[in-house]
């Protein structure tokens, strides 16, 4: 069996992911910085199917509109070249000093009204490379010290600079959709809705919520300590997983943005599982982003084994899920944990319901001695992901 990545999979990649100079708070750059160009044209020889930016990775800040028109028109010829195309844009609001308080959020009103500037200019960039999906992730939205503002005018802040981008896209009839992406923390102390959960409510108080969902990242829900899977079953379930931001990490650790199943596989195994639908439910149908990037001891070779290993890690995961859900030993164990209602409360309360339910008797020792097989069941994915079933 080929683990080989197609255009079909759909993965795709961000240019300051492959293009991570190896920088780090206490390092320099141990790589050349590379051409965007040539980016396109080496995920085009592995096998992606698109890739991802922030405005200010193609067209460096400060760039003349000459020198921006001419990049864009290069950047889309080499994309062509390439056979890969750009499913999602999204705007830097955190590198520059100016956003040192934040963007959308920031205390003065000058920074607020850049930064929603500066975004309206990287969504027509990133619609003019025929993205679809523009992420925010709001990486300087947050404080130190939190005498600063009350959060809930920072919540006013975020929802503000929202609406009018949602009416700014509408004006200018632009096919996108927002995916909002929460990180707990880092680079500032607290960031404001700080979890995908968070977000998910965020939405809702929005003035144009169809538009908008939800680009969970591995790292970050894991930096908080939850279930990432959990988190993206509950985008899925409510129509609102956008998009999705792939990568490996620790609990307890900085924002690592490890290469994808490197750490816990166990949970990479069960997301594949989640998304490609292998036990029944709905796929996702997205594209599979590897907000990721290669160690810092990797030379230019390494950074493409990196990218090598996301994509051919996924798809093995992809045939260890589907071999899980067809094992007749996993499917006797789940059927006999999949029983209906005893009454059909999903269809709300009645008078009749009320009392077929009260009517009952139920035997609560009985019941609770019943064994549920769940490490028969566990074991059995354990040595499917170890390749032995
Ligand atoms: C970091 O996880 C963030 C930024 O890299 C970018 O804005 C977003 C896009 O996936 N992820
Ligand atoms: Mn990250
Ligand atoms: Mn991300």
């Amino acid at each position: 069996m080929s683990f080989e990545p197609t255009r079909n999979d759909l993965f795709t990649f961000g240019l300051w992911t492959v293009g991570n100079p190896g920088r780090d708070p206490f390092g320099h750059p141990v790589r050349e910085a590379q051409d965007p160009c040539r980016i396109a044209a080496k995920l085009g020889e592995i096998g992606a199917y698109g890739v991802n930016l922030h405005d200010e990775d193609l067209v460096p800040f400060g760039s003349s509109a000459v020198e921006r028109d001419r990049i864009v028109s290069d950047f889309k010829k080499a994309m062509e070249d390439a056979g890969i195309v750009c499913p999602m844009a999204t705007t830097n609001l955190f590198s520059q000093p100016i956003f040192k308080d934040g963007a959308f959020t920031a205390n003065d009103p000058r920074v607020r009204a850049y930064a929603i500037q500066k975004t309206m200019a990287a969504m027509d960039l990133g619609v003019e490379l025929g993205a679809k999906t523009y992420v925010f992730w709001g990486g300087r939205e947050g404080t130190e010290s939190d005498a600063c503002r009350d959060p809930r005018e920072a919540l006013k802040r975020f929802r503000g600079a929202l609406d009018f981008l949602t009416g700014y896209c509408e004006d200018q009839g632009y096919d996108l959709r927002f995916a909002l992406e929460a990180k707990p923390n880092e680079p500032r102390g607290d960031i404001y809705l700080s979890t995908t959960g968070h977000m998910l409510h965020f939405i809702s108080t929005l003035a144009k919520p169809e538009r908008v969902g939800v680009n969970p990242e591995v790292a970050h829900e894991t930096m908080a300590g939850l279930s990432f899977v959990h988190g993206v079953a509950q985008a899925m379930e409510c129509g609102k997983l956008f998009h999705i931001d792939l990568n490996g990490q620790r609990i307890g650790r900085y924002d690592q943005d490890l290469r994808f199943g490197s750490e816990d596989l166990k949970q990479a195994f069960l997301l594949v599982r989640l998304l490609e639908g292998t036990a029944g439910g709905a796929r996702y149908e997205g594209p599979r982003h590897f907000d990721a990037h290669a160690y810092r001891t990797e030379d230019d070779e390494g950074v493409w084994e990196f990218a090598r290993g996301c994509m051919r890690t996924y798809n093995i995961l992809r045939e260890r899920a589907k071999a899980f859900d067809a094992d007749p030993d996993v499917q006797e164990i789940l059927a006999m944990n999949t029983d209906a209602d005893l009454v059909d409360f999903r269809a709300g309360y009645s008078k009749d319901r009320g009392a077929e339910l009260r009517a009952m008797d139920f035997d609560a020792a009985a019941i609770a001695i019943k064994g549920l097989r769940y490490e028969r069941l566990d074991q059995i994915m354990t040595e499917h992901m170890m390749g032995v079933r």
